[in-house]
C-alpha cells in the first residue's frame, strides 16, 4: 500500500498533537516546526524529530514557507500536513510543496485556489445543482448594478467581498438608501484587506442557522460525506459550540443534501476532505463558502460516523481508494465540542500565561484534545483555542448531560478561559431544546 515515510506536520497545539496521533497509529514518524516561542511546547516534546523554523511572530515561523520546505528537506520528510490556519488554505504554499517533490495532505492547489475565491465556488457549486442564496451572477461592476441586484432580489442585502470569507468584509444594506454608502465600503475595505476589490451581492438572511457538512474524496472519483455539524453557537465568528448531527436536520433532510454535495464534488474532481458551508433558515439550505481543509470541529463528526478523518486524509493523499460507499457510513449517537479559549469569559480578551494545573476529564464518551499541560506558559502570540472538550452519547439530551459533568470535572487553574460561560451554556433551557441561531450566542451573553 502506498504511503508516507515521514511526515512534517506545519502547524502547533493541539491540531499537531492531533496529527501526530493519526501519524503513530498509521506508524509514519513525523517532524514537528516550532517557533522559538514553542521549544517547550507539547508538539514538540512528542514529536519524533522537530526543527526550529523562526522568531515567534507567525508570519516569520509557521507561515514562513521557505523555513518550512527546508525542514522537510533535512528530515527527509515526504509529505507535509498543514492542519487549519496558518498554510491551510494557501494554494501557493500547496504548489510549492508539490514542486519540491512532496506530498501537500490536502485538495489540488487548483481546489484551494478555486474556493478562496468566494464568486468562483459559488458559480462552481451553483452550476453542480448545489442551492445558493439569492444573489448576485458572480462580481458586480458598479453601483448601477449593486442597484439593479439588489431590487430584483430585495432588501436587507448583504455585500461581501470574493476574497473575504469567514465573516470578514460583510457590510449590509437595509433598503436603497443604504446601498451607496455600503457598496463603497465594502469595495475599499475589500481592496485593503485582500488586495481584491471585487465584491457581489446576495439576499441577507435574518435568523439562518450555520450548518456545514464535512466530505472525503480520494483520487478515484469517490466522494463520500460524514454528516453535518451544526456551528451556529459563535461569537464574532468565532465559533464556540459545534454539534453532530444538527438538532435541525432529520436523517431525510441530512441525505438529501449529502447526496447532492457528494454527487458535485465527484464532477469538480475534488481530492481529500473538504466542508461545505451552508446558512439554512425556513427549510431552505444556501451554499455560501467551501473550506478546503482539516476543520477545528472534526472531533464531532469522528465521533457521530467511527472515522478518523485525519488517518483517511493521509491514506487518500498517498493515493489509496476510499474502500467504503456511503451505505457504509452509519450514523450513531450525538456529539459536542466545545472550544476552551485562553480569554476571560466576560470580556473576550485574551488571557495568556502561566497553567498552574490542568486537570481535564475523563470517563465514558469524552475526548479532550489539547496541547496544555501543568506548568506550560501559554503564549500571546497566537490563536487563544487551548483544548477542545468533545462528548458523545447515544442522544442529545444525554450528550448535554455529558457535557455538564465533564465540564464540571475540568481544571484549569492558572490563566482565565471559556469553562465557565460553557459551563452556563449546556444549562440553559434554550440551549437544550436545540432552537438557535447564529444570533442566540451574542445574545445569551449579553444578557448573562
Ligand atoms: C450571510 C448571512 C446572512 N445572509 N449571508 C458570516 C460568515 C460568512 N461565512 C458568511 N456569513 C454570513 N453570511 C447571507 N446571505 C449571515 C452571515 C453570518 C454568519 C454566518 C455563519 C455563522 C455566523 C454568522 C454570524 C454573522 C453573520
Amino acid at each position: 500500500m502506498a504511503s508516507f515515510h515521514k511526515i512534517l506536520i506545519a502547524n502547533r497545539g493541539e491540531i499537531a498533537l492531533r496529527i501526530q496521533r493519526a501519524c503513530r497509529e498509521l506508524g509514519i514518524p513525523t517532524v514537528a516546526v516550532h517557533s522559538t516561542a514553542d521549544a517547550t511546547a507539547m508538539h514538540v516534546r512528542l514529536a519524533d524529530e522537530s526543527v526550529c523554523i523562526g522568531p515567534p511572530s507567525a508570519r516569520d515561523s509557521y507561515l514562513n514557507i521557505p523555513a518550512i520546505l527546508s525542514a522537510a528537506a533535512i528530515t527527509g520528510a515526504d509529505a507535509i500536513h498543514p492542519g487549519y490556519g496558518f498554510l491551510s488554505e494557501n494554494a501557493r504554499f500547496a504548489e510549492m510543496v508539490e514542486a519540491h517533490g512532496l506530498t501537500f495532505i490536502g485538495p489540488a492547489p487548483a481546489h484551494i485556489r478555486m474556493m478562496g475565491d468566494k464568486i468562483a465556488a459559488k458559480t462552481a457549486m451553483a452550476g453542480l445543482g448545489v442551492p445558493l442564496v439569492p444573489g448576485s451572477d458572480g462580481a458586480i461592476a458598479d453601483l448601477g448594478e449593486a442597484r439593479a441586484v439588489a431590487g430584483r432580489i430585495g432588501y436587507p442585502v448583504l455585500i461581501k467581498a470574493a476574497a473575504g470569507g469567514g465573516g470578514r468584509g460583510m457590510k449590509v444594506a437595509a433598503s436603497e438608501g443604504e446601498l451607496e454608502e455600503a457598496w463603497r465600503v465594502a469595495r475599499t475595505e475589500a481592496a485593503s484587506a485582500f488586495g481584491n476589490d471585487q465584491v457581489y451581492i446576495e439576499k441577507y438572511l435574518d435568523r439562518p442557522r450555520h450548518i456545514e457538512l464535512q466530505v472525503l474524496a480520494d483520487a478515484h472519483g469517490n466522494v463520500v460525506h460524514f454528516g453535518e455539524r451544526d456551528c451556529s453557537l459563535q461569537r464574532r465568528h468565532q465559533k464556540l459550540l459545534e454539534e453532530a448531527g444538527s438538532p435541525a436536520l432529520d436523517a431525510a433532510a441530512r441525505d438529501a443534501l449529502g447526496a447532492r454535495v457528494t454527487s458535485a464534488l465527484a464532477q469538480l474532481g475534488y481530492r481529500n476532505a473538504g466542508t461545505l458551508e451552508f446558512l439554512y433558515q425556513d427549510g431552505q439550505f444556501a451554499f455560501i463558502e467551501m473550506n478546503t481543509r482539516l476543520q477545528v470541529e472534526h472531533p464531532v463528526s469522528e465521533a457521530i460516523a467511527g472515522v478518523d478523518l485525519v488517518q483517511e486524509q493521509i491514506r487518500l493523499a498517498a493515493g489509496e481508494p476510499l474502500g467504503y460507499t456511503q451505505a457504509d457510513i452509519r450514523f450513531s449517537g450525538h456529539a459536542i465540542e466545545c472550544r476552551i479559549n485562553a480569554e476571560d469569559p466576560v470580556s473576550f480578551a485574551p488571557t495568556p500565561g502561566r497553567v498552574n494545573v490542568f486537570h481535564p476529564p475523563g470517563g465514558p464518551g469524552v475526548r479532550v484534545d489539547s496541547a496544555l499541560y501543568a506548568g506550560y506558559v501559554v503564549p500571546p502570540y497566537y490563536d487563544s483555542l487551548v483544548a477542545k472538550l468533545i462528548v458523545h452519547a447515544p442522544s442529545r439530551p444525554e450528550a448535554i448531560a455529558r457535557l455538564a459533568r465533564a465540564l464540571d470535572e475540568f481544571v484549569i487553574d492558572g490563566i482565565k478561559t471559556t469553562l465557565p460561560l460553557h459551563q452556563r451554556i449546556v444549562r440553559d433551557k434554550e440551549f437544550a431544546a436545540g432552537d438557535y441561531t447564529i444570533h442566540w450566542l451574542e445574545d445569551f451573553v449579553a444578557r448573562s
